[in-house]
């Protein structure tokens, strides 16, 4: 088996050179676009939003019962995260969600996407659920309909309980079975008020970072474990659709997918096929089994039949994880090159994050081969952004124009495919607020919003006007 190399270079290698402008902007764009009036305007019913995780923005890690998850434990083992960075505090969603939903309402977003937290409502992964977790959920959500917004909620970001994690976490099958339960559990107490759940956030990022290269909850590394969890993720992600129906839930269920259009890095029939197998471990392996039933070949062939995976899957199980979805979420941060060796090379300017290469056109290239291979499943985007070195001037002005361009040329992009036939139907920014970068702690900002981390002050960045305009006008 070849060792997949993970998109995300471990976060703590400095910024690359090739990054032009220090905020992202590439060389020569004007980052602003020229004034006037709208040239692209997007369907009347296309959703505009933002999006954030649980343990990114809560903070409040022992109120109201909240349990342990393993990121509580990963962030507090010294020298897992930069600068020992923790998510107790974070932005302190959990006390200013109400100013925070003010927020929203001024930017005018159609749509709020967030995560519940797993142990919030089930503090030791299983059994009744916390009342007082379920709660704030509640709050948040009425909250969010008072204000016109519609709640989109991510059932698992990630905080799996750590009790769960002693049991195995995703190597043990039985972790999907209890995430089947712990959907039950949301859906009884939050799912009257919520038309779109989506079940499991990114799970190659599990997989990649969190048992390949080890820099991400649980800190494992180890590639036969880790394709077993691909499988244990995707299982989950099943079954929550189905116990959701199950439940009489009418709301529209899918899963949450980061993908990567992988391209040969040069024109040698060697770099073709590279970038062909690692298609496979970055899109396919989990577009394949989700919308078609069955995992790639080139894959299972590539990770052999004595693989844990392979032996974890059981009779049945592909059905379960093909379960028809009603819609895909399309997170889309950059493409890949892939040279002959199988490993991956830049060709374009890197944000802050020295894994991300700034290449809208990765956006349209995404979107439209999903509808190709896959047909027309309806696609909302819940994900696309970028970190810039956000600083408030003298002026208290948090003037960042590499987002403005960021953003502009991606939803430029994004109109692209719209106008070629993909039936993408919502665009949500990553983030509504800078946020815990995960191992990279707070030091990368990803928000529309500034956060002061000091005084938990809130100061809407230039691209956050930017972004109104945009959503009242829905069009660039
Ligand atoms: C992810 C997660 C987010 C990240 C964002 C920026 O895509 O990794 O969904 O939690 O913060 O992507 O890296």
């Amino acid at each position: 088996m070849s060792m997949h190399p993970r998109q995300r270079l471990p976060r703590r290698a400095a910024p690359s050179a090739a990054v032009s402008a220090g905020d992202g902007t590439p060389p020569g764009i004007d980052p602003t676009g020229s004034p006037g009036t709208p040239t692209l305007r997007f369907p009347s019913d296309f959703g505009w939003g933002a999006a954030t995780s649980a343990y990114q923005i809560e903070g409040a890690a022992k109120e109201d019962g909240r349990g342990e998850s393993i990121w509580d434990t990963f962030s507090r083992t010294p020298g897992r995260t930069r600068n020992g960075d923790t998510g107790d505090v974070a932005a302190d969603h959990y006390h200013r969600w109400s100013e925070d939903l003010d927020l929203m309402r001024d930017l005018g977003l159609h749509s709020y996407r967030f995560s519940v937290s797993w142990p919030r409502v089930q503090p030791d992964g299983t059994g009744q659920p916390n009342q007082r977790g379920l709660d704030f959920y509640r709050r948040l959500i009425d909250g969010l309909h008072d204000r016109g917004i519609a709640p989109m909620v991510t059932l698992f970001h990630w905080d799996l309980p750590q009790s769960l994690q002693d049991a195995g976490g995703w190597e043990n099958r039985d972790t999907a079975y209890r995430f089947t339960d712990y959907a039950e559990a949301v859906y009884r107490g939050l799912g009257d008020q919520v038309p779109v759940w989506l079940t499991v956030n990114e799970p190659k990022t599990v997989v990649q970072n969190g048992y390949l290269q080890g820099h991400h909850a649980p800190g494992r590394q180890d590639p036969d474990a880790a394709y077993l969890v691909a499988h244990h993720l995707q299982l989950a992600h099943g079954l929550a659709v189905r116990a959701l129906r199950a439940s009489g839930s009418t709301a529209r269920i899918g899963p949450a997918l980061n993908l990567h259009p992988c391209y040969p890095a040069d024109d040698t029939p060697a770099a073709a096929s590279a970038a062909r197998l690692y298609d496979g471990y970055e899109n396919r392996l989990y577009l394949d089994s989700i919308l078609s039933g069955g995992y790639p070949e080139d894959v299972l062939a590539d990770l052999g039949a004595g693989s844990r995976m392979a032996q974890g899957i059981a009779d049945g199980d592909m059905e379960i994880i093909s379960t028809p979805v009603d819609l895909l979420a399309v997170q889309y941060y950059t493409p890949y090159y892939v040279t002959a060796d199988g490993l991956t090379t830049r060709r374009w300017p890197t944000s802050q994050a020295d894994w991300q290469q700034i290449y809208p056109d990765g956006m349209y290239d995404i979107l439209t081969r999903i509808t190709r291979d896959y047909g027309p499943v309806p696609i909302t985007v819940t994900e696309n952004g970028l970190p810039c070195p956000d600083v408030p001037g003298p002026d208290g002005v948090v003037d960042d124009t590499g987002r403005i361009a960021f953003l502009r040329d991606h939803i430029t992009a994004a109109h692209r495919a719209i106008a070629d036939g993909v039936p993408v139907e919502s665009y949500h920014v990553w983030s509504l607020l800078d946020n815990f970068e995960w191992a990279e702690g707070y030091e990368q900002r990803w928000g529309l919003v500034y956060v002061d981390y000091t005084t938990q002050r809130r100061v809407p960045k230039r691209s956050a006007h930017w972004y109104r305009d945009v959503i009242r006008d829905n069009g660039l």
